[in-house]
């Protein structure tokens, strides 16, 4: 029989210290994402920018968090197959002074559409006939799936948090990647190994209402393979915010168009109105819930409860569901009447925040 070597050992311990590490997981351990109170959130932003303006407005979020030291963008990367989207971060980034992120766009991915605001924004001209929102003449984005491998190579162990309010594509081919000149690793043991949390738009579950059991989620129907890999394979905890949170709870109209005002001409007030016509309609928040829960963790806001630990599944259909397993990976939000006007209160502050 062969005897255990030193190095046979410490590989036990590690893989049996992982194990009760991952076996003591609880919702309370995902709350509060940060190494510490004073360090910001390192998080890279997965979206399908230019499907609806949700997106943009978790952006504005996210850019008024950067301000107060809360958050670091490092970086963005886009399933919507459209290079308009692209350019339209760009340029969204650089009216919010932060100009630099890296951006990435994905290849052959869904909705090649420009949408309603992307194109149109990003075209828009001053009197003087200059762009309104000017980029760097020939820039052009990253493949979004090398600059994941990038920025997580780049990082320190456990210290990513993903934002996904798109489709799973970018993050499932991320999966597949093998080892190359970035990283020895491949893309599931980068993710293991680097990422500490994602927090996804994503699917609807059944906690508050019937109505929505089998509701298809736009964000799983548009790619329901990679829905499925990243709820079979992803390797860290994911929450989701299904369906259910966001439509209960609104931005209005009024605050984009009252609260805007600078500097002239503003993209996301531009981005509001050409997505939805006009001042009156109200606005989902989707994207912004899973921004929130990132970027103000502290306990005692409340903001959003977490379900018991679970499994999501995907079926063909593009249904979702989320099934308690001690197990399990998933947590879902389950938020209450009280926690949904906190959170709008929060958002209106934040995504009128003055920049
Ligand atoms: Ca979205």
């Amino acid at each position: 029989m062969k005897k255990f070597s030193i190095p046979c050992l410490s590989m036990i311990v590690c893989l049996c210290a992982t194990m009760l590490l991952t076996a003591s997981i609880s919702a309370k351990d995902l709350l509060d994402v940060r190494n510490s109170p004073n360090e910001p959130v390192k998080m890279i932003f997965d979206t399908d920018m230019g499907n609806d303006a949700d997106d943009a407005l978790a952006l504005a979020i996210i850019h008024n968090m950067i301000d107060r030291g809360k958050c670091e963008l490092l970086g963005l990367t886009l399933t919507k197959s459209n290079p308009y989207a692209a350019k339209y971060c760009k340029a969204f980034n650089t009216q919010y002074g932060h100009p630099d992120i890296p951006i990435g766009l994905v290849k052959n991915g869904a909705t090649p559409d420009s949408g309603r605001y992307v194109q149109k924004v990003f075209e828009m001209k001053k009197a003087d006939g200059t762009p309104a929102f000017p980029i760097p003449e020939g820039w052009e984005p990253e493949d979004s799936v090398v600059l994941l491998r990038k920025l997580l190579a780049a990082a320190e162990d456990n210290s990513i948090v993903i934002v996904q309010v798109g489709f799973s594509t970018n993050l499932a081919r991320l999966l597949d990647t093998p080892g190359d000149e970035i990283s020895p690793l491949t893309g599931k043991e980068l993710a293991a190994k680097k990422v500490r949390l994602v927090s996804a738009m994503f699917g609807a579950f059944t906690f508050k209402n019937d109505r929505f059991i089998k509701h298809k989620e736009f964000n799983v129907v548009k790619d329901i393979p990679a829905a499925q890999k990243l709820t079979k394979e992803w390797p860290t905890p994911i929450v989701f915010s299904g369906f259910e949170v966001g439509i209960e709870i609104m931005v209005r109209g009024c605050t984009i168009l009252n609260d805007y005002q600078t500097p002239e001409p503003n993209i996301m007030k531009e981005s509001y109105l050409a997505y939805r016509g006009e001042w009156k309609l109200e606005q989902p928040t989707w994207d912004l819930t899973s921004v929130l829960f990132v970027v103000r963790p502290e306990e005692g806001r409340d903001y959003f409860t977490l379900s018991e630990m679970g499994t999501v599944t995907v079926r063909d259909d593009s249904t979702t569901y989320f099934t308690p397993d001690p197990n399990g990976k998933h947590f879902c939000f389950k938020t209450n009447r009280e926690q949904e006007i906190r959170v709008e209160e929060a958002f209106v502050n934040l995504c009128s925040e003055k920049h």
